[in-house]
């Protein structure tokens, strides 16, 4: 299908929205998926999953068994089937069948295309993260029901007839989860991966140093965890992963496709660390843990040797547990750090990362310091700094917190959350354009986009979802999406029909009213 059918196939989605279609017998509406596909086109046949139904991959490699069973078990909980996967078959009607074709580039490394009819269904892709997208897909198309923890009652398990190709418009499409403000353990992490890969982010970004907890064990350094891990804000016992417990995170999230940037934020936001280590401090008297909610009073020494040589033993087991490709070095809200200290502080640690094979992300402040190359700059309150950082050639990462972050407040009433940045409802959330948001800032400069959630008032994963839903699947929209296709109008009603997804998923959303939620 060529743009131009992609098009009218739209505008004929966005009319049958408006009004009743199919000769005025039907109340058509868009394919409830988010985020929403480049191409699609439906058909009048459905096809049925059925126990007979088998999952058939077209290769036997590690990654693509592995998807086989990531879809199988994903269904099995509410449909009850255990769904065999394995190499293709003669028996083809009815099954679910999972092809790579290194071959074709057309989609790109994350793209797919989803093809069902009342025969089958076939999700190709260049690369198994394809596949996996195209499964993200599939299950949208499913009943809400297939969410379900247990086995749901009543429910056909009917797909519509599609044609749909489909690929991001940026690489990067992240969330962070702040776990040094309130500390959430392996299990919650992992539910939040899996949330966020449902709607095709790649980017999970742990926030796991600040003033309030250190919360990764370092080997070389333990009282990083042991006095820095003891505590969080409101005084509770905190908590740390150990490097096997992060390394199961980190395994979880590969099966994912979502990889995992793990952030020790720096020179500032640091005293955790120093109440650890008191020398890290230029001053070295008695630091004590802190429980509150204020930032930018503490400080790592820059000018002492002995502060490099503790950055190198951090950045050396952190890489050691991070297969992607990038360490994120924090570097916001450094008030108490003398500007220049600061300067040689962000030249003297970006080395020390790159020694060890990774690439530096930064809070947009360190784009006052002399970029490496291979930097990048995350922009979330500066646009100076944000403007400089392209000036000197970095790509950006788009967070602004007017917009994107998970923490502010919906509106006045909110129970939760802060609004330092002012209230974010649904659409707020979903209405801007990272490449057209900031002067200076095209869609050449920018990688991707990230919603990060900090947590000084989040404290369990009820909160999270709270805070989370509905406005993730937005933000994601915006990271995956063709931006000409999008319009608030048409989203809150594909919008509407996730919320008996969420329900399904145990998920304790915002019902916001500005949606109709089904
Ligand atoms: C600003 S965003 C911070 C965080 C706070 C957040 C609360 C950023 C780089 N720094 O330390 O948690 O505001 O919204």
């Amino acid at each position: 299908m060529g743009i131009s059918s992609v098009n009218r196939f739209c505008c004929a989605l966005l009319a049958c929205a408006a009004t009743s279609c199919l000769g005025g017998k039907e109340e058509a509406s868009p394919l409830p998926l988010i985020p929403k596909p480049l191409e699609a086109s439906t058909g009048k046949a459905s096809f049925r999953l059925t126990p007979k139904a088998t999952i058939q991959l077209s290769d036997t490699s590690a990654a693509m068994k592995q998807l086989g069973q990531y879809l199988s078990q994903l269904l099995a909980p509410a449909t009850g089937l255990t769904l065999p996967a394995g190499p293709i078959t003669t028996d083809s009607a009815g099954r679910i069948l999972l092809s790579v074709n290194e071959t074709d580039t057309s989609l790109g490394g994350e793209g797919y295309i989803l093809d069902i009819n009342d025969y089958q269904v076939h999700i190709l892709a260049q690369k198994p993260a394809g596949i996996f997208y195209g499964i993200q897909t599939l299950r949208q198309l499913l009943p809400a029901a297939i969410e379900a923890s247990s086995v749901a009652t009543h429910t056909d398990w009917i797909v519509p007839e599609v044609q749909i190709r489909d690929k991001p418009e940026y690489a990067f499409r992240g969330s962070m989860l702040d776990v040094a403000r309130h500390f959430f353990g392996v299990a919650e992490v992992k539910r939040y991966i899996d949330l966020i890969a449902a709607y095709k982010m790649n980017i999970l970004h742990l926030h796991l140093s600040d003033d309030q907890g250190w919360r990764i064990e370092i080997k070389s350094r333990p009282k990083l965890t042991e006095v820095g891990g003891s505590t969080q804000v409101g005084g509770g016992k905190g908590g740390f992963y150990t490097q096997d417990e992060y390394a199961e995170i980190v395994r979880h999230a590969a099966d994912r496709f979502v990889t995992i940037i793990p952030e020790i934020d720096m020179p500032g936001h640091t005293n955790a660390a120093i109440v650890s280590y008191p020398w890290l401090n230029c001053r070295d008297t008695v630091h004590t843990l802190y429980t509150g909610i204020e930032v930018g009073f503490s400080t790592f020494c820059a000018k002492n040797d002995s502060t490099y040589a503790f950055i190198q033993d951090v950045v050396r087991e952190l890489a050691t547990l991070t297969p992607g490709p990038w360490i994120h070095i924090g570097g916001d809200e450094s008030h108490v750090t003398l500007p220049a200290d600061y300067i040689d502080f962000v030249n003297r640690v970006q080395p020390i990362v790159k020694q060890y094979g990774k690439k530096v992300i930064g809070w947009d402040e360190i784009a006052n310091a002399d970029l490496h190359p291979n930097t990048t700059v995350q922009f979330w309150a500066d646009v100076p700094n944000t403007q400089l950082a392209v000036k000197k050639g970095a790509q950006v990462i788009m967070s602004p917190s007017k917009k994107a972050y998970l923490d502010m407040q919906y509106d006045s009433t909110t129970r939760l959350g802060l609004n330092w940045a002012g209230y974010i409802e649904v659409d707020d959330a979903y209405n801007w354009d990272p490449a057209t948001l900031t002067e200076g800032v095209t869609r050449k400069d920018i990688l991707g986009i990230e919603a990060p959630l900090w947590t000084e008032t989040i404290q369990t994963m009820d909160d999270i979802e709270y805070m989370v839903f509905p406005r993730l699947p937005g933000i994601a929209e915006i990271g995956w999406a063709d931006t000409k296709g999008r319009d608030w109008a048409e989203y809150k009603l594909r919008l509407a029909k996730h919320g008996s997804r969420f329900k399904a998923m145990g998920v304790d959303y915002y019902p916001s009213a500005r949606v109709d939620w089904k």
